[in-house]
Protein backbone atom coordinates (compact mmCIF):
# COMPACT_ATOMS: atom_id res chain seq x y z
CA UNK A 1 0.00 0.00 0.00
CA UNK A 2 3.08 2.25 1.08
CA UNK A 3 3.81 2.79 -2.91
CA UNK A 4 0.12 3.85 -3.95
CA UNK A 5 0.02 5.88 -0.45
CA UNK A 6 3.37 7.87 -1.60
CA UNK A 7 2.51 8.97 -5.10
CA UNK A 8 -1.04 10.07 -4.04
CA UNK A 9 0.83 12.18 -1.61
CA UNK A 10 3.51 13.39 -3.61
CA UNK A 11 0.75 15.19 -5.85
CA UNK A 12 -1.85 16.24 -3.36
CA UNK A 13 -0.91 16.23 0.46
CA UNK A 14 -3.40 15.20 2.54
CA UNK A 15 -4.99 18.17 4.85
CA UNK A 16 -5.12 15.66 8.26
CA UNK A 17 -6.30 17.46 11.69
CA UNK A 18 -4.78 15.71 14.44
CA UNK A 19 -6.82 16.39 17.78
CA UNK A 20 -7.28 15.09 21.36
CA UNK A 21 -7.19 16.26 25.17
CA UNK A 22 -3.85 17.67 26.44
CA UNK A 23 -0.98 14.31 27.17
CA UNK A 24 -3.32 11.90 25.27
CA UNK A 25 0.25 11.26 23.05
CA UNK A 26 -0.48 13.49 20.05
CA UNK A 27 3.09 15.20 20.10
CA UNK A 28 4.84 11.67 20.52
CA UNK A 29 3.06 10.05 17.67
CA UNK A 30 3.88 12.71 15.59
CA UNK A 31 7.61 12.31 16.68
CA UNK A 32 7.17 8.52 16.01
CA UNK A 33 5.73 9.10 12.22
CA UNK A 34 9.04 10.28 12.20
CA UNK A 35 8.66 14.32 10.83
CA UNK A 36 11.58 15.76 9.50
CA UNK A 37 10.12 19.53 8.79
CA UNK A 38 8.54 22.08 11.20
CA UNK A 39 6.74 24.23 9.08
CA UNK A 40 5.30 26.22 11.73
CA UNK A 41 5.32 26.11 15.70
CA UNK A 42 3.60 28.78 17.56
CA UNK A 43 3.43 27.87 20.88
CA UNK A 44 0.80 30.31 23.20
CA UNK A 45 -0.33 30.33 26.49
CA UNK A 46 -2.03 27.14 27.29
CA UNK A 47 -1.72 25.08 23.86
CA UNK A 48 0.07 24.89 20.68
CA UNK A 49 -0.41 24.86 17.58
CA UNK A 50 2.00 23.02 14.63
CA UNK A 51 1.85 22.65 11.41
CA UNK A 52 4.52 19.70 9.64
CA UNK A 53 4.86 17.81 6.97
CA UNK A 54 5.61 13.87 7.94
CA UNK A 55 8.34 12.01 6.26
CA UNK A 56 7.94 8.51 7.31
CA UNK A 57 6.64 5.56 6.08
CA UNK A 58 2.87 5.03 5.32
CA UNK A 59 2.32 8.70 6.63
CA UNK A 60 4.97 10.45 3.80
CA UNK A 61 3.97 13.19 2.55
CA UNK A 62 1.52 14.35 4.31
CA UNK A 63 0.75 17.61 5.61
CA UNK A 64 -0.83 17.36 9.69
CA UNK A 65 -2.20 20.40 11.33
CA UNK A 66 -1.81 19.54 14.84
CA UNK A 67 -3.56 21.17 17.29
CA UNK A 68 -2.65 20.54 21.32
CA UNK A 69 -6.01 22.37 22.82
CA UNK A 70 -5.10 21.10 26.52
CA UNK A 71 -7.51 21.54 29.28
CA UNK A 72 -8.79 25.25 28.24
CA UNK A 73 -12.45 24.47 27.72
CA UNK A 74 -12.74 27.79 26.37
CA UNK A 75 -10.06 27.40 23.54
CA UNK A 76 -11.45 24.88 22.21
CA UNK A 77 -13.78 26.14 19.78
CA UNK A 78 -10.99 26.48 17.21
CA UNK A 79 -10.39 23.58 16.97
CA UNK A 80 -13.57 23.72 14.50
CA UNK A 81 -11.79 26.51 11.70
CA UNK A 82 -9.08 23.89 11.90
CA UNK A 83 -10.75 20.67 10.93
CA UNK A 84 -12.90 22.21 8.62
CA UNK A 85 -12.05 21.21 4.82
CA UNK A 86 -9.48 18.06 6.28
CA UNK A 87 -9.34 15.01 4.60
CA UNK A 88 -9.23 13.46 7.92
CA UNK A 89 -9.02 13.43 11.46
CA UNK A 90 -6.81 11.47 13.63
CA UNK A 91 -7.81 11.95 17.63
CA UNK A 92 -5.64 10.49 20.47
CA UNK A 93 -6.87 9.31 23.34
CA UNK A 94 -5.26 8.11 26.58
CA UNK A 95 -7.03 4.78 26.50
CA UNK A 96 -5.61 4.83 30.60
CA UNK A 97 -7.40 7.84 31.83
CA UNK A 98 -11.20 5.99 32.23
CA UNK A 99 -12.13 9.97 33.26
CA UNK A 100 -11.04 11.67 30.54
CA UNK A 101 -12.80 9.44 27.89
CA UNK A 102 -16.15 11.18 28.88
CA UNK A 103 -14.24 14.61 28.48
CA UNK A 104 -12.93 13.40 24.85
CA UNK A 105 -16.18 11.84 23.88
CA UNK A 106 -18.01 15.54 24.42
CA UNK A 107 -15.01 17.35 22.40
CA UNK A 108 -14.99 14.58 19.58
CA UNK A 109 -18.80 14.54 18.95
CA UNK A 110 -18.79 18.24 19.32
CA UNK A 111 -15.99 18.29 15.93
CA UNK A 112 -17.79 15.67 14.51
CA UNK A 113 -21.18 17.45 14.50
CA UNK A 114 -20.18 20.10 12.58
CA UNK A 115 -21.65 20.43 9.20
CA UNK A 116 -18.31 20.83 7.34
CA UNK A 117 -17.19 17.83 8.89
CA UNK A 118 -19.77 15.37 8.15
CA UNK A 119 -18.67 12.23 6.50
CA UNK A 120 -15.25 13.38 7.07
CA UNK A 121 -12.96 10.04 7.73
CA UNK A 122 -12.13 9.11 11.84
CA UNK A 123 -8.74 7.71 12.90
CA UNK A 124 -9.04 7.33 16.70
CA UNK A 125 -5.25 6.30 18.44
CA UNK A 126 -6.73 4.09 21.50
CA UNK A 127 -3.21 5.12 23.01
CA UNK A 128 -0.95 4.06 25.47
CA UNK A 129 -1.88 0.25 25.26
CA UNK A 130 1.73 -0.45 26.44
CA UNK A 131 0.33 0.72 30.29
CA UNK A 132 -1.64 -1.74 33.20
CA UNK A 133 -5.12 -1.28 32.74
CA UNK A 134 -5.49 0.55 28.93
CA UNK A 135 -9.25 -0.17 27.98
CA UNK A 136 -8.92 -2.08 24.90
CA UNK A 137 -10.75 -1.36 21.35
CA UNK A 138 -14.33 -2.24 21.87
CA UNK A 139 -14.19 0.08 25.23
CA UNK A 140 -12.97 2.88 23.81
CA UNK A 141 -15.20 2.52 21.32
CA UNK A 142 -17.97 2.17 23.51
CA UNK A 143 -16.85 5.07 25.55
CA UNK A 144 -16.45 7.46 22.84
CA UNK A 145 -19.64 6.55 21.37
CA UNK A 146 -18.60 6.43 18.01
CA UNK A 147 -21.62 4.28 17.08
CA UNK A 148 -23.39 7.40 17.68
CA UNK A 149 -21.29 9.16 15.04
CA UNK A 150 -23.79 8.37 12.03
CA UNK A 151 -23.28 6.19 8.82
CA UNK A 152 -22.34 9.38 7.36
CA UNK A 153 -18.89 9.18 9.05
CA UNK A 154 -16.37 6.16 8.53
CA UNK A 155 -13.96 5.68 11.61
CA UNK A 156 -11.35 3.55 13.01
CA UNK A 157 -10.00 2.53 16.51
CA UNK A 158 -6.59 1.72 16.17
CA UNK A 159 -5.27 0.22 19.49
CA UNK A 160 -1.72 1.89 19.64
CA UNK A 161 1.35 3.01 21.35
CA UNK A 162 2.87 5.78 20.49
CA UNK A 163 6.14 5.44 22.59
CA UNK A 164 7.44 2.31 20.64
CA UNK A 165 5.18 3.34 17.44
CA UNK A 166 3.18 0.33 17.80
CA UNK A 167 -0.31 0.62 15.65
CA UNK A 168 1.01 3.90 14.09
CA UNK A 169 1.59 2.91 10.85
CA UNK A 170 -1.30 0.44 10.84
CA UNK A 171 -3.95 3.19 11.59
CA UNK A 172 -2.69 5.85 9.31
CA UNK A 173 -2.75 3.04 6.59
CA UNK A 174 -6.58 2.48 7.72
CA UNK A 175 -6.91 6.40 7.37
CA UNK A 176 -5.81 6.54 4.04
CA UNK A 177 -8.15 3.94 2.58
CA UNK A 178 -11.27 5.32 4.22
CA UNK A 179 -10.10 8.98 2.66
CA UNK A 180 -9.76 6.85 -0.90
CA UNK A 181 -12.81 5.06 -0.76
CA UNK A 182 -15.12 8.34 0.54
CA UNK A 183 -13.38 10.32 -2.64
CA UNK A 184 -14.24 7.62 -4.83
CA UNK A 185 -17.98 7.96 -3.82
CA UNK A 186 -17.92 11.72 -3.72
CA UNK A 187 -16.24 11.14 -7.49
CA UNK A 188 -19.04 8.68 -8.25
CA UNK A 189 -21.85 10.77 -7.02
CA UNK A 190 -20.40 13.94 -8.93
CA UNK A 191 -20.84 11.87 -12.37
CA UNK A 192 -24.46 10.54 -11.97
CA UNK A 193 -25.55 14.19 -11.34
P1 LIG B 1 -0.01 15.53 24.00
O1 LIG B 1 0.86 16.05 22.91
O2 LIG B 1 -1.26 14.91 23.49
O3 LIG B 1 -0.31 16.54 25.06
P2 LIG B 1 2.32 13.99 24.73
O4 LIG B 1 0.77 14.33 24.73
O5 LIG B 1 2.72 13.39 23.44
O6 LIG B 1 3.07 15.15 25.23
O7 LIG B 1 2.36 12.81 25.81
C1 LIG B 1 1.97 13.02 27.15
C2 LIG B 1 2.67 12.01 28.04
O8 LIG B 1 2.22 10.69 27.70
C3 LIG B 1 4.19 11.98 27.86
O9 LIG B 1 4.74 11.62 29.09
C4 LIG B 1 4.40 10.85 26.90
O10 LIG B 1 5.67 10.27 27.00
C5 LIG B 1 3.33 9.88 27.37
N1 LIG B 1 2.91 8.94 26.32
C6 LIG B 1 2.53 9.21 25.08
N2 LIG B 1 2.21 8.10 24.42
C7 LIG B 1 2.39 7.07 25.27
C8 LIG B 1 2.24 5.65 25.18
O11 LIG B 1 1.84 5.07 24.17
N3 LIG B 1 2.53 4.93 26.30
C9 LIG B 1 2.98 5.51 27.47
N4 LIG B 1 3.25 4.73 28.48
N5 LIG B 1 3.14 6.84 27.59
C10 LIG B 1 2.85 7.61 26.50
P3 LIG B 1 5.43 12.68 30.08
O12 LIG B 1 5.92 11.84 31.20
O13 LIG B 1 6.52 13.31 29.29
O14 LIG B 1 4.34 13.61 30.45
MG1 LIG C 1 1.62 17.92 22.63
Amino acid sequence: MGGSFSALAAFQPLHLVMLGLDSAGKTTVLYRLRFNEFVNTVPTIGFNAERIRLSGGAARGLSCHVWDAGGQEKLRPLWKPYSRGADGVVYVVDSVDAERLEEARVELHRIAGFAENQGTPLLVFANKQDLPGSLGVEEVEGRLALGDLGPATPYHVQPACAITGEGLDEGMEQLYEMIVKRRKAVKQRKRRQ
